[in-house]
């Protein structure tokens, strides 16, 4: 008897710790809105007609104008979701931690729960700053590297784990961003999605033969010049946290089977994030509002600027050159 039930334990327990690792939490239901909800009306017959809105999979690009704000916050806050929010701060990149945390407490999802986690190999340079009710910060401390490359690739391996270890249970979606950024204006439910990418603010006139893609053959990141959609920028990779774990652990695995070959994408993680998201599209796609860069002048098309890196000397920041 005592066997039997020994054995049920163990088959229990054993049951139980398999079927976690396939385990993720998400609240998302279906798009429900609260009754009597004053917005405006929306049209079929005007609209943005100066951008494309939609992909040919028909994923929506979100541009300013395309959607309320109102009505999709509101359809979004009562189902209580948390959104996972990564950062990664190696050496002196420390120094932005800041700006992004104040800046996101203003404009990132607001009214929501936000869990912003701070990848570092200096856990105490990480600045107090004052968070907003339901939001939180864990500092994770992970080794610093004397290659830019490598921290800047790594960033997938270790999001990975760290979905797997802590991420899958505290968090429905997750934004992972660069750290030397600010928010500008509203970024809200509208960038909710399955998989999310953002377009690349300096690529997005150009045709896609003169995209940075890695076209060595022996990448396993490469994109034919005849392929291609849009060119993804590294610096935001959004979703379900299910979603951008797979994602993460396939752009990890290729860049490991590439270590191995001695070959290393021309943009480290974002060619492997390109490479991916030409096979495995986009549900949602951010237009370059949502990744902008301080250096650049805004283009006509672009009405708001939510989210933009700042200017930093490489040769200062960087561990190498
Ligand atoms: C581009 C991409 C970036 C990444 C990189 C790879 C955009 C706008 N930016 O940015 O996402 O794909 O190219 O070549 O799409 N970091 C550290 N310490 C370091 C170096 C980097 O913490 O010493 C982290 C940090 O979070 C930073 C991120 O890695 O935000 C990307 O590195 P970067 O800012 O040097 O790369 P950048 O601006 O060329």
């Amino acid at each position: 008897m005592i066997f039997i039930v020994f054995v049920f334990f163990f088959l229990f327990f054993f049951y139980s710790c398999s079927l976690s690792q396939f385990v993720f939490k998400s609240r998302v239901r279906n798009m429900v809105s609260p009754e009597k909800l004053l917005y405006k009306q929306p049209s079929v017959l005007v609209g943005r007609t100066d951008v494309v809105s939609v992909t040919p999979w028909l994923a929506p690009i979100i541009w300013e104008g395309t959607f309320d704000p109102v009505l999709i916050d509101n359809i979004y806050k009562p189902m209580n979701l948390t959104i996972a929010t990564t950062v990664f701060a190696i050496g002196k990149y420390d120094r932005f931690i800041r700006d992004f945390l104040e800046t996101a407490e203003k404009h990132f999802m607001v009214g929501f729960n936000v869990r912003y986690y701070v990848f570092t190999d200096l856990p105490h340079n990480v600045p107090s700053v004052n968070l907003n009710q339901g939001r939180h910060l864990t500092v994770i401390q992970v080794p610093g590297s004397n290659r830019w490359q490598e921290i800047s690739a790594r960033r997938m391996e270790i999001i990975q784990t760290t979905i797997e270890h802590q991420i899958r249970r505290e968090a429905d979606y997750i934004f992972c961003l660069d750290v030397d950024s600010k928010f500008h204006a509203h970024w809200g439910a509208e960038s909710l999605g399955r998989l999310v990418a953002v377009i690349h603010p300096g690529y997005y006139e150009q045709t896609r033969d003169r995209f940075p893609y890695e076209r060595r053959p022996a990448s396993t990141a490469y994109i034919h010049m005849d392929e291609g959609d849009y060119y993804y920028g590294g610096a935001m990779i959004g979703g379900f946290v299910e979603d951008v774990y797979t994602l993460t652990k396939v752009c990890r695995n290729k860049f490991e089977e590439d270590a191995g070959n001695s070959i290393e994408a021309a943009r480290q993680d974002e060619s492997h994030l390109n490479r991916y998201l030409l096979y495995n599209k986009p549900s949602k796609v951010l237009s370059p509002e949502y990744l902008w860069q301080d250096f650049k002048a805004k283009t006509k098309e672009v009405k708001v600027i939510r989210f933009s890196g700042v200017i930093k000397n490489y040769a200062e920041v960087r561990p190498n050159v």
